[in-house]
C-alpha cells in the first residue's frame, strides 16, 4: 500500500501546489515522516493505515472540518481519556522493577514460600512516593515517602506497603481522612501544595496528641532524603507469620539500603525543587540506566506473645515502634532494583498496591489502622483504575497461576474458559478449580472476645515517650535539625495559639526543644499539654539517628565539577579517576554548555552550564578553574551561588590555589577543614576518601544565623 500523497474524493493529490492545494503538512514540508515499510506504518486504534496524520479532513483547504473525519475523532476521543484520578495520597510517585533473593530462610515461622528457600529469586516491583503533594509537585518536599514492594511470589501477589518511616500519626483508620484533608492543600483556597506548613495541618497535629511521635520524624531530615536510594523503608505494623502447625510469630518489616541513610539540608531541599524538582525520580532512573543497582535488605524483627506483652507499649499501636536494641532485626534477604519501566503509566501510575495482598504463612495483627488500610486500597483501585479487572494489567497480575470464577466487568482480559463458571459444580475435570485446604490460605486462628464498642486501648495512651526517645536518640545536629523545621513549619501558621499549642507538647517530649522552638517563634513558653500519660525516659537508639547509619563509601554520589577553559588536565583526570575507583559519578559544570578546552587542548563537554547545574544538586564539588576562569567565574553571580551555597550545606569542596579567587568573591573566606585541595593528583584519592563522610557538619553552626545565635 502506498503512502505519502493522500488522494481527496474527487481523485486530486492533495500537497501538489501547482493544483492550488497546501501542502498536507501545513507549512515547510519536513514534518511529513512517510514510510512505504507496511511493518512501520502507521494505524488507528482500530488497526486501519493512516496516509496523513497531520490534516484533518475538511471540505477545501479553508472550510470546515467534517464529523466524518473518523480518525481525527478517534484520535481526540482516545487523548481526551487519558487521565486517570491521580491516588488521593501518594500521587506522585517513581517506580522500579527488580528482584528479591532470599539470604536466610523463615521457613520454621512462616510457610511463605517467597521467605523460606535461600536463594530463591522473586521478582519485585517497587514505588516510592510522597504523600501530600499532587502528582506534578516537586520530589524534595518535606514529607514521609511511601516505599511500596509488591512481590510476585509463587503463591500469589505480597504487597508490603511500608513508608520511610516505621510509625504514623494516628492509631485509628477512622481519623485518616481527617489526617489527609489537614495535610493537604486548604480546600478553599487550594494551596500550599506539597507541604505540612500551614494551619490545617498544625491545627489538627496539635488537637491529636498521638500523632507526635510520628511529627518528630517527620521534622527530622527523614523527610528530606538525599535519595530514594537512601532511605530506609518499614512495614510499620506487625504483622503474623504462620508455619504449617498454625504457630503464628509477630514480625515488623525492615528495609535497609545498601547505599546508607542520607539527606539533605532544608535550605538545600528547596533550592533542589526548584533547580531540579524531578531530583529523586531522575536519580533513581539514572543509577539504574548506569548499571549502579540500588539494594536493600529486607530484615525481620520477630517477637512472640509473651516479648509483646513485656514491651512498654502496644505493639499493635501503630504510632510505636519496637527498638531495634530491644529486638534485633535478622537481615534475610535483598532487593535490587535493576530494571526501569519502559513505560511510567502502564507501570508506575497503575500498579496497585493492596495490603490486603497476602499469601500463605503471612497474616495481620489486630492493628486498627492496618485493618482500615485492608478496606481502603482494594476501594481505591476500584476508583482510580475504573473497574473490578485492574489484576489482568500486565504489572498487577500474579506470576503464578490465577483459577477462579471471577468474570466479566469493564475491560475484562483473563476469561474463564469452558462451561462451569460456578463452584460445586459436576461437571469433572472441566469443572475448572477446587479449593485445597492444604496448601490454601488459612487465616491464623486467633482467639476473639469482647463487647462492640468504639473504644480506644488504654494501652494505646503513652503519646510521648516515645517522641522523647526519639529525638534523644538522634546526634547534636540532627536534634538543630528538628529544631529549625519546627520553627520553618510554624512559623508559617498564622494563628499563635496553634504554634503555642505545638509548643506545649513539646514540653512533654524534651524541655530544651521546647525552649528553643519558643524562642525562634518568640513565644512565651505554654503550660505543657495534657498528657494520658506521664512520658517515660526510655533507654536512646542509636539506630534511629540517619547520622550514625550513613555510608561507608562515596559510591553512587555524585560530585559537580566547575571547569573552564584553560582548567588542568591533570587535575581533572586525577579526580574522575579517584571518583570512578569509587564507584562515585560526576557532573562537568561549566560556563558553556559547548564546555572547555583544557590546558593540554582536550575538549570536554559540559553537563550542566552553571546557572542550570547549582551545587545543590551535588553531594560535593570540585572547584577546578583556570587563573582566567576564575577571574570570570568571581564576576558570575551563578557561579558565587555554586561555592556559596556548597559551602553553606557543608559540602566537601575540593579546589585548586586558582579557585581562591572565586572563593573570595563568593564571601567564603573561612576555608576550614571541609577544604581539600588538589593541585598535585596525589590529592585526588584523598578528596574521594574525605567525601565518604558526605558533610563536613562542623561548618554549619558557623555558617547558621540560629546557632551562632544560640551559641
Ligand atoms: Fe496508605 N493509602 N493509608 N499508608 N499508602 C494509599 O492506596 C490508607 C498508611 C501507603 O505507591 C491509597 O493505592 C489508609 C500507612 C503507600 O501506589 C489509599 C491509611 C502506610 C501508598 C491509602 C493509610 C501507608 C499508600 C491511595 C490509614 C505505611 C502508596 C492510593 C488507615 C505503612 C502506594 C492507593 C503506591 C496509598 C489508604 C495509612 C503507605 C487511599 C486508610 C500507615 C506507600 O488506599
Amino acid at each position: 500500500m502506498a503512502h505519502g500523497k493522500n488522494k481527496d474524493a474527487g481523485g486530486k493529490v492533495n500537497g501538489d501546489a501547482a493544483a492550488g492545494y497546501a501542502e498536507p503538512q501545513g507549512h515547510g514540508g519536513e514534518t511529513h515522516q512517510t514510510t512505504s515499510d507496511a511493518a512501520l506504518t502507521m494505524t488507528t486504534a482500530q488497526g486501519v493505515p493512516i496516509a496523513d496524520d497531520q490534516n484533518s479532513l475538511r471540505a477545501g483547504p479553508r472550510g470546515p472540518t467534517l464529523l466524518e473525519d473518523f480518525i481525527l475523532r478517534e484520535k481526540i476521543f482516545h487523548f481526551d481519556h487519558e487521565r486517570i484520578p491521580e491516588r488521593v495520597v501518594h500521587a506522585r510517585g517513581y517506580g522500579a522493577h527488580g528482584v528479591f533473593k532470599l539470604t536466610d530462610s523463615l521457613s520454621e515461622y512462616t510457610q511463605a514460600d517467597v521467605l523460606g528457600t535461600v536463594g530463591q529469586e522473586t521478582e519485585v516491583f517497587v514505588r516510592f512516593s510522597t504523600v501530600a503533594g499532587n502528582k506534578g509537585s516537586m520530589d524534595v518536599a518535606r514529607d514521609v515517602r511511601g516505599f511500596a514492594v509488591k512481590f510476585y511470589t509463587k503463591q500469589g501477589n505480597w504487597d508490603l506497603v511500608g513508608n520511610n518511616i516505621p510509625v504514623f500519626f494516628i492509631q485509628d483508620a477512622i481519623k485518616f481522612p481527617d489526617l489527609i484533608h489537614a495535610v493537604k492543600a486548604e480546600p478553599d483556597r487550594a494551596f500550599p501544595q506539597a507541604q505540612s506548613a500551614h494551619d490545617n495541618f498544625w491545627d489538627f497535629a496539635t488537637l491529636s496528641p498521638e500523632a507526635w511521635h510520628m511529627v518528630m520524624w517527620q521534622m527530622s531530615d527523614r523527610t528530606i532524603p538525599r535519595s530514594f536510594r537512601t532511605m530506609e523503608g518499614f512495614g510499620v505494623h506487625s504483622f503474623r507469620l504462620v508455619d504449617a502447625n498454625g504457630k503464628s510469630t509477630f514480625v515488623k518489616f525492615h528495609w535497609k539500603p545498601r547505599q546508607g541513610l542520607q539527606s539533605v539540608l532544608w535550605n538545600e531541599a528547596v533550592k533542589i525543587n526548584g533547580a531540579d524538582p524531578d531530583f529523586h525520580r531522575r536519580d533513581l532512573w539514572n543509577a539504574i540506566e548506569a548499571g549502579d543497582f540500588p539494594e536493600w535488605d529486607l530484615g525481620v524483627q520477630l517477637f512472640d506473645q509473651e516479648t509483646a506483652d513485656k514491651l512498654p507499649f502496644d505493639h499493635l499501636d501503630a504510632t510505636k515502634l519496637i527498638p531495634e536494641e530491644d529486638v534485633p532485626v535478622r537481615i534475610i534477604g535483598t532487593m535490587t532494583l535493576n530494571r526501569n519501566v519502559d513505560n511510567f503509566f502502564a507501570n508506575t501510575e497503575q500498579v496497585a498496591f493492596c495490603t490486603q495482598n497476602v499469601v500463605p504463612g503471612i497474616d495481620f495483627s489486630d492493628d486498627p489502622l492496618l485493618h482500615g488500610r485492608n478496606f481502603s486500597y482494594l476501594d481505591t483501585q476500584l476508583k482510580r483504575l475504573g473497574g473490578p479487572n485492574f489484576t489482568h494489567l500486565p504489572v498487577n497480575a500474579p506470576r503464578c497461576p490465577v483459577m477462579h470464577f471471577q468474570q466479566d466487568g469493564h475491560m475484562a482480559m483473563r476469561n474463564p474458559k469452558g462451561r462451569a463458571n460456578y463452584e460445586p459444580n459436576s461437571w469433572g475435570a472441566d469443572g475448572g478449580p477446587r479449593e485445597n485446604p492444604e496448601i490454601g490460605y488459612k487465616s491464623f486462628p486467633a482467639e476473639v472476645q469482647g463487647t462492640k464498642q468504639r473504644i480506644r486501648s488504654e494501652t494505646f495512651a503513652d503519646h510521648y515517650s516515645q517522641a522523647r526517645q526519639f529525638f534523644l536518640s538522634q546526634q547534636p545536629i540532627e536534634q538543630k535539625h528538628i529544631g529549625d523545621a519546627l520553627v520553618f513549619e510554624l512559623s508559617k501558621v498564622e494563628r499563635v495559639d496553634i504554634r503555642a499549642r505545638a509548643v506545649s507538647h513539646l514540653r512533654l517530649i524534651d524541655e530544651d526543644l521546647a525552649t528553643t522552638v519558643a524562642d525562634g517563634l518568640g513565644l512565651d513558653l505554654p503550660e505543657p499539654a495534657k498528657a494520658a500519660k506521664p512520658t517515660q525516659d526510655l533507654p536512646t537508639s542509636p539506630k534511629l539517628s540517619i547520622h550514625a547509619n550513613g555510608p561507608k563509601d562515596f559510591k553512587g554520589r555524585k560530585v559537580g565539577v566547575l571547569l573552564t577553559d584553560g582548567s588542568s588536565a591533570d587535575q581533572f583526570n586525577a579526580l574522575t579517576k579517584a571518583l570512578e575507583a569509587e564507584g562515585a559519578m560526576f557532573e562537568v559544570v561549566a560556563p558553556k554548555i559547548g564546555g572547555v578546552t583544557l590546558d593540554d587542548g582536550t575538549k570536554i563537554a559540559a553537563k550542566q552550564k552553571v546557572d542550570g547545574g547549582p551545587s545543590v544538586l551535588y553531594d560535593a564539588v570540585a572547584v577546578l578553574p583556570s587563573e582566567e576562569g576564575a577571574a570570570m567565574l568571581a564576576k558570575d553571580a551563578t557561579a558565587k551561588d555554586f561555592v556559596a551555597d556548597a559551602f553553606a550545606h557543608c559540602k566537601f569542596i575540593g579546589h585548586n590555589e586558582a579557585a581562591g579567587a572565586l572563593f573570595d568573591a563568593a564571601g567564603v573566606t573561612d576555608r576550614d577543614d571541609g577544604f581539600v585541595s588538589l593541585d598535585k593528583a596525589k590529592d585526588a584519592k584523598d578528596f574521594v576518601t574525605t567525601c565518604r563522610t558526605l558533610r563536613f557538619w562542623p561548618r554549619e553552626m558557623d555558617v547558621d544565623l540560629d546557632a551562632k545565635s544560640a551559641k
